[in-house]
């Protein structure tokens, strides 16, 4: 049974009763549903278990799913409200071109003749400039069979290399990281473990607002007696109820691993038998963090020297632990070091692949995770194998049966296709669940390349701003619309499932990429009855590869809550077997298809790897020019670039605009009082918001939200500098000087019409 959490918690009294328990909660017409569909929220990595109510075609409201296991009828403000998306008179019925006499730049057009405009677009693109030409951006809020379908179109029907998708900017550094250290890309541990640990390392993540199932997780923990250790720029909710809180200078986590790492040594707080029997590369390591002396890692660190000795004591000392991350340490321009620095801690405390030990970055998207395993991504194939690789390439040649050959090699990262854009190299874009005009770095240079395309084609159910900029925009589903699975924040594959029938002329996605491939006369592989057909073959195409999903069926997901990844079809020896699903990963003992035995972790080997992860500062550090450190992220009621959810009024009264939040003394050495409006600058742009003036915040930074487009957006400012493994943006440090403004900036019509 879900327990509503007894603790009195500040959180509560600010952000409102979000994680109390919404049984009961009328908040619907009240009118009595046809049905009830059992399904997920359509917005976080969680995928909370949620009830839909539907009447007439309508979902009106919801109920929790109290069997659930992860949430067990908890809901975010989000999951309460996502409900009002479907009847929302912005909701995008038809399909439209643009026409520069109409009003608001577009006229309604039949469904088929966007299609065949969209066709003949490509068609002549590719003619004249090469199949690379025509590029495609995607989302891992789609199901995994839309996201195997994306990934297949741009190989098989397309033919470009250019398909990348919105987890760059969110899940790569974790990727990198996991994969260099374990082999594979996976939260290590299901949730119910947390609460069995001793000790929570919580790093760079803002869990009360961002992820507010976990809280419940990280609640119990502390119920049962554990320590939990927080490190945040900022002091977020769940900080205040920490019993250590690390404030780290923006940029500067893997100084502070490398530090923890330094005093687990000189203690012996290490598992010897496990570094020696399950591991390589500690010696380096170890050589390597020699230099990280308490003292040096505290200037470097901002946190004080007795508390960085607190940590190590703590961790070094602990029985059993769970160090979790987010994008805190993992939006910067070494994002794959930090994720790297916080797995060498766990390994030499060899804490982790039993229960009560554990491990995991945690998923941001509502399918983050299977939305990063199948193919959407510029260097990968189905089952999270290697574009780059011969075998790969022949296995999935043979499931899609095509020539290994013809399937295009690696491509370029979701910002690098924007500088094609900018080089004239990519003509046209494609662009499923995804809106880079808001949520990329520097976006005035998106705006500039969005421009430049000699065509470009949206498929969303809302007009978000970078839809603005389509020569064609094809209404596509609402997630309720739809079916199909997901893979949550613990690497539990779920099912999605169909509500209501998609309104007016709009259509399931996957319907429109296959449309298109029809009007193009490709129909190679892109002739799918719907997703369950999608499903089947993407069991055999992963089949073998890391992210083996070949025993897993719908049936087996919807009867059993979901069932973990790995989940092969045939054991050691090659016969079929109905394999259960891998709750928890690097158990003792376990087979997996790289190590064959030889160990738990997926290499040859079966040994994980430590890694040397250099402490370097971030891209732009802060001079006497931009002497104050801007660090982005979220609110607990907007949804990333802010689409959808600044469309839900309850949420939008929560929090109705940006504010820039600072430190009183900062505040007071500017002039700048709470709620007067201030200016950031950067190298980039300017953005004018109300400061809010928190003791929260370290005094050296100040933290905007990215939630807003236009002049509200704080993407004006931000660097698009990456990290050079994963490509992940610096979204969490850029230098800015603030000065007070004299009044609300001068919004022009157009852009406050965007709000
Ligand atoms: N309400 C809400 N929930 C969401 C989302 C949303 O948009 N809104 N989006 C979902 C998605 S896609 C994602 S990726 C997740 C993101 O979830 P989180 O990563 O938890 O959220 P962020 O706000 O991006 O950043 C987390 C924290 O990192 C801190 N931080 C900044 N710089 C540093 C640093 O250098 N080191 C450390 N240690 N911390 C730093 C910030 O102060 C912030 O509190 O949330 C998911 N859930
Ligand atoms: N400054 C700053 N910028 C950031 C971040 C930060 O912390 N700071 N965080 C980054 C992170 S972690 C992320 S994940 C990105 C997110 O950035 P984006 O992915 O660009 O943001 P979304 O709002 O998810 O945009 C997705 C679009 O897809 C549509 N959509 C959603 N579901 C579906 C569907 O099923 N079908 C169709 N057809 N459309 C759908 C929505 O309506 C929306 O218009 O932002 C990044 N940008
Ligand atoms: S947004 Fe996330 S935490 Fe909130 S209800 Fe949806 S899945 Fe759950
Ligand atoms: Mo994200």
């Amino acid at each position: 049974m879900a327990t509503e959490p007894t603790t009195e918690l500040p959180i509560i009294d600010r952000f409102g009763p979000h994680l109390s328990r919404m049984a009961g909660v009328r908040l619907d017409t009240g009118a009595e549903p046809d049905k009830l569909v059992k399904t997920h929220c359509c917005f976080c990595g969680q995928q909370c278990g949620i009830q839909l109510k539907v009447k007439d075609n309508e979902v009106i409201g919801f109920e929790p799913w109290e069997d659930f296991p992860f949430n067990k009828g908890m809901l975010c403000p989000k999951g309460v409200k996502r409900y009002l998306q479907g009847s929302h008179p912005d909701r995008l019925l038809s399909a439209m071109v643009r026409d520069g006499k109409a009003a608001g730049g577009f006229r309604n057009v039949g469904y088929d003749q966007a299609i065949k405009q969209v066709a003949g677009a490509i068609e002549r693109i590719q003619r004249e400039y090469g199949p690379d030409a025509f590029g495609m951006l995607s989302g891992a809020s789609l199901t995994t069979e839309k996201t195997y379908l994306m990934g297949k179109f741009a190989r098989v029907c397309l033919k470009t290399s250019n398909i990348d998708y919105n987890g760059r900017l969110c899940m790569v550094s974790a990727a990198a990281g996991n994969k260099k250290a374990f082999g594979i890309d996976r939260a290590a541990n299901p949730w119910s473990d947390i609460p069995k640990a001793e000790v929570l390392w919580i790093a760079g993540s803002n869990v009360a607002e961002c992820s507010p199932i976990t809280t419940s997780y990280v609640w119990q923990a502390r119920e049962n007696g554990a320590k939990i250790i927080v490190v945040d720029p900022r002091i977020t909710p769940i900080a205040r109820t920490c019993d250590l809180f690390l404030p780290v200078k923006p940029g500067r986590d893997i100084a502070l691993f490398n530090g923890i790492l330094n005093l687990m040594i000189e203690h012996d707080w290490l598992d010897h038998d496990f570094i020696e029997n399950h591991t390589v590369g500690f010696d380096a390591l170890a050589e390597h963090v020699q230099q990280w002396t308490p003292k040096r890692t505290a200037e470097v660190t901002g946190i004080a020297e007795k508390n960085i000795r607190q940590a190590a004591e703590w961790w070094g000392q602990a029985k059993t632990s769970f160090l979790m991350h987010a994008r805190g340490i993992e939006h910067h321009s070494h994002g794959v070091q930090n994720v790297l620095g916080a797995i060498n801690i766990v390994l030499a405390s060899g804490r982790i692949g039993r229960e009560g030990c554990g491990y995991a970055t945690i998923t941001g998207q509502a399918n983050g995770q299977g939305g990063r395993e199948h193919g959407q991504k510029c260097d990968q194939l189905p089952g999270a194998r290697d574009i780059a690789n011969p075998e790969h390439r022949a296995h999935v040649a043979k499931v899609w049966d095509v020539d290994p050959d013809s399937i295009p090699g690696p491509g370029v990262d979701a910002y690098e296709i924007f500088r094609k854009i900018d080089r004239g190299e990519i003509k046209g874009l494609i662009s499923l669940c995804f809106n880079p005009k808001v949520s990329l770095p520097d976006n005035a240079f998106v705006q500039r390349c969005l421009e430049k395309l000699d065509f470009y084609v949206a498929i969303d159910f809302f007009l978000n701003e970078t839809a603005r900029h389509a020569d064609v925009v094809l209404p596509g589903s609402l997630q309720e619309e739809d079916e199909g699975v997901v893979t949550q924040i613990e690497g539990r594959v779920i099912k999605i499932n169909k509500a209501v029938e998609c309104p007016g002329d709009a259509k399931q996605d996957w319907r429109i990429i296959q449309d298109i491939a029809k009007a193009l006369g490709r129909t190679h592989g892109m002739t799918f009855s719907g997703p369950r057909a999608i499903f089947e073959e993407l069991r055999a195409a992963s089949k073998g590869g890391v992210a083996d999903y070949s025993g897993i069926t719908w049936e087996k997901v919807e009867q059993n809550y979901g069932v973990f990844w790995p989940c092969p079809s045939e054991d050691p020896e090659g016969k079929p077997i109905d394999h259960p699903g891998t709750l928890r990963l690097f158990e003792p003992g376990t087979w997996n298809p790289i190590a064959k035995g030889a160990g738990p972790f997926y290499f040859p080997d079966g040994k994980a790897r430590f890694n040397v992860a250099a402490y370097s500062p971030p891209t732009e550090d802060v001079d006497d020019e931009y002497p104050i450190i801007l660090t982005t992220g979220r609110v607990v009621s907007q949804f990333l670039s802010g689409t959808q959810t600044r469309r839900i009024g309850p949420l939008v009264d929560q929090y109705p605009e940006p504010r820039m939040e600072m430190h009183p003394r900062l505040a007071s050495k500017l002039g700048i009082a709470d709620g007067e409006w201030a200016t950031a600058e950067s190298r980039r742009g300017t953005c004018t918001l109300k400061a809010q003036v928190v003791q929260t915040i370290r005094p050296d930074t100040i933290f905007i939200p990215y939630h807003w487009a236009g002049r509200k957006s704080a993407n004006q400012l931000t660097i698009s500098a990456q990290d050079p493994i994963s490509k992940i943006p610096e979204y969490k440090v850029c230098a800015v000087r603030v000065k007070k403004a004299d009044g609300p900036p001068a919004y022009d019509a157009e852009l406050e019409a965007q709000q």
